[in-house]
């Protein structure tokens, strides 16, 4: 056969099995799984965070690209291995997911943010001031050993110290000064570290925590906050920091706090830097 006749015949067979009508998959993100499981009452969002073909709402990680059919998902808990933050423990969740098309449930505490087409920013605050988006729906409660996920897609700084991040606050969060006694973990872009700050009121205690992170946006930035003593989960609370650009992860620790945090808020958080968020995820156990 000469190689023209193989290539209609290939074109003709792809016809009659109708693989030429079939568009591809960023062109269509749903889910075969959709198809005949969808549950009543749940309906696809018709937005793609990750861009990986699958709506959101059925992203078993909506905010993690990836695109294999069925997603991997070992322990089978539903939340799978691309964001599961046990992978091999088959008791997480997916909270809540904010694909930041709007404002939203958010509220601002300090900064002025503005809402774009998929995303949020905050404008550089000037020196020493900080900026706060605090989740509302979270208000007075914290979900089980949450883990926090945010992508930051972009960040100018300018000055000495800058730094964009997130944290779990363990009571109302005041517009700065002074910190919010809580949890902080944010990718100082000026050292290019990842830092792990933790604040309790109570004991008037403050610890600050960095390990080098050449991050190149976008960066996730992650914030492990158990909310009960298990050391099933490991440690009390951690940081971490991931950089699709140079893969490069990491992840700090703060040993010196045995405490949970068994109540607070969610937020986003600038400081003398502008930047722009394009999502949150809250992982929770069962
Ligand atoms: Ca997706
Ligand atoms: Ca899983």
């Amino acid at each position: 056969m000469s190689r023209l006749v193989w290539l209609l015949a290939l074109a003709s067979c792809d016809r009659l099995l109708g693989l030429d009508s079939i568009p591809p998959l960023h062109d269509a993100p749903i889910d075969v799984r959709a198809l005949d499981a969808l549950p009543d009452g749940l309906v696809l969002s018709g937005h793609d965070e990750d861009n990986d073909g699958i709506d959101d709402t059925i992203d078993l990680c909506p905010s993690d690209f990836d695109q294999t059919m069925p997603q991997p998902d070992a322990d089978g808990d539903g939340v799978g291995d691309a964001c599961d933050p046990h992978p091999d423990l088959p008791i997480d969740y997916i909270a809540y997911f904010d694909p930041l098309i709007s404002f939203g449930p958010w509220h601002q505490l300090a900064g002025t943010w503005t809402s774009g087409s998929d995303d949020v920013s905050v404008g550089f605050q000037g020196n020493s001031s900080m900026a706060l988006l605090e989740h509302g729906v979270t208000d007075g409660e914290l979900f089980k050993n949450p883990t926090i996920e945010v992508w930051v897609s972009s960040a100018i700084t300018q000055l000495a110290t800058e730094d964009v991040g997130a944290f779990v606050a363990t009571d109302t969060v005041d517009p700065p000064p002074p910190l919010a006694s809580g949890v902080f973990c944010y990718d100082d872009l000026a050292v290019g570290s990842l830092a792990y700050y933790e604040r309790r009121a109570v004991a008037n205690q403050s610890k600050e925590i960095d390990t080098p992170f050449a991050a190149t946006l976008p960066v996730r930035i992650r914030v492990v906050a158990n909310s009960e003593t298990n050391d099933v989960l490991g440690g009390p609370v951690a940081c971490e920091g991931y950089s699709p650009g140079n893969s490069h992860m990491a992840t700090e620790t703060n040993p010196g706090y045995a405490q949970p945090i068994t109540s607070g808020k969610v937020g986003l958080y600038t400081f003398d830097a502008a930047a722009t968020f394009t999502s949150v995820t809250v992982f929770a156990t069962h």
